[in-house]
């Protein structure tokens, strides 16, 4: 797509492919070249092309940033080192006394960054269950700047209203943050819901390989995009050209991974709930889910993990994640490869025991992240390794 190319209408289809990546101006190059250069010649002292040192802008950076900009619908993208060091970036913003009202259920490295780093430093998090719009209500404090969750949620799968609570948060005068990482731009696009910043763990399905480790964030709002970049420089939190290239690479075939490991994830769940050894399935395209309505208005399709309660407890749910043979038995997720966990164990360890069992995170819970394999392969997988539970 040619430099300067309206971008505005195409779908995100097209987005994926080519936004932030027109064809290098000095060589032709289609793909976004690697520009590893950690420094950059100016004319004269202040005179620069844009560019002073790696960690304030990069080439590779600028269009992995642009990119993520256009696919979220936004006006300004920042890319990260790691998707806690987007959560970092954006939580630095805030001040001691302030308060964040955070989704009950949230990965334990989001929990930990707010329970064990940013509490001492005296930026309170309170979580709660953020599906009924009167308790999102109740829930503000006089001192609440800002609205932090993710939907749907990791690992039990709620599904938020983004636009009502938005609306609410918007007459309080607090910010809403939405981890977009598990539905994606593909799927749900917050910010055009109401939400002020959209954050991403680059890591899953943007980059899609499991060979990166990334965060992104994604705001139209002026006056946080202006103290994004500053606090994005100051504190250095940033990732490698290297890294920055990989993700634009995967992001080109965002969608076709997506909506196919959505169907494929969509057919697991429903073969899952028939199965005599399987308790609960917590899938928001089943009609069973509490979300499911909310889901279907608020998403275009309804993701690709699947979370599900293993009868027999921990030492059936071992067994299962032990006997798998296509799926690997791995935290993170969103890469085109299948992964299993469990939760309690791995992903979500540092959420106190009893926090974890109120919320439903218990010792049969087996998270799993569906990838682009043959769907035929992956449940004859998931069926062999349950007979064996
Ligand atoms: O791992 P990192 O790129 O720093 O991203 C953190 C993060 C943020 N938000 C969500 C919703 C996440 O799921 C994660 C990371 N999650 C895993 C590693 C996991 O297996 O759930």
């Amino acid at each position: 797509m040619k430099e300067g190319a309206k971008t505005e209408g195409l779908s995100l289809d097209t987005l994926a492919v080519h936004a932030g990546q027109p064809p290098d101006p000095v060589s032709g190059a289609v793909m976004m070249p690697i520009v590893l250069s950690s420094t950059f010649a100016q004319r004269a002292p202040g005179e620069h092309q844009g560019f002073e040192y790696g960690r304030s802008g990069n080439p590779t950076r600028r269009a992995l940033e642009a990119c993520y900009a256009a696919l979220e619908g936004g006006k300004h993208g920042f890319a990260f080192g790691s998707g806690l060091g987007a959560s970092t970036t954006l939580l630095s913003l805030l001040r001691s006394g302030d308060h964040v009202l955070t989704g009950d259920d949230v990965y334990g490295g989001t929990f930990r960054l707010l329970d064990k780093v940013m509490a001492p430093l005296g930026i309170e998090s309170s979580f709660t269950d953020l599906s009924d719009i009167d308790v999102v209500r109740n829930s503000f404090r006089p001192n609440t700047r800002m609205v932090w969750f993710e939907t749907p949620t990791n690992p039990l799968l709620k599904i938020f209203d983004i636009a009502k609570i938005a609306s609410v948060a918007r007459e309080r005068g607090a910010i809403v943050v939405v981890d977009n990482t598990f539905a994606t731009p593909v799927l749900q696009n917050p910010l055009a819901l109401g939400a002020t910043a959209v954050l991403h763990s680059a890591t899953k399905y943007l980059n899609g390989h499991s060979d990166v480790i990334g965060g992104a964030v994604v705001t139209s709002d002026e006056e946080l995009a202006q103290r994004l970049a500053y606090q994005q420089n100051a504190l250095g939190a940033v990732p490698s050209p290297f890294d920055c290239y990989l993700v634009l690479r995967g992001i080109k075939t965002l969608p076709l991974r997506v909506r196919h490991a959505s169907a494929s994830a969509g057919i697991i769940a429903d073969r899952l709930s028939r199965h005599k050894n399987v308790g609960r399935v917590i899938y928001p395209g089943l009609s069973s889910h509490k979300g499911h309505a909310l889901a279907s208005q608020q998403m275009t399709g309804f993701g690709a993990m699947i979370s599900f309660v293993i009868k027999g407890g921990l030492e059936a749910s071992k067994s299962f994640l032990s006997s798998l043979e296509i799926f690997a038995c791995a935290e993170s997720l969103g890469g085109v490869e299948s992964l299993a966990e469990h939760p309690a164990i791995m992903t979500h360890a540092s959420v106190p025991e009893a926090q974890r069992c109120a919320l439903g995170i218990d010792d049969g819970l087996v998270r799993l992240s569906v990838g682009v394999e043959s769907v035929d392969d992956l449940w004859a997988d998931i069926e062999r390794a349950l007979g064996k539970s």
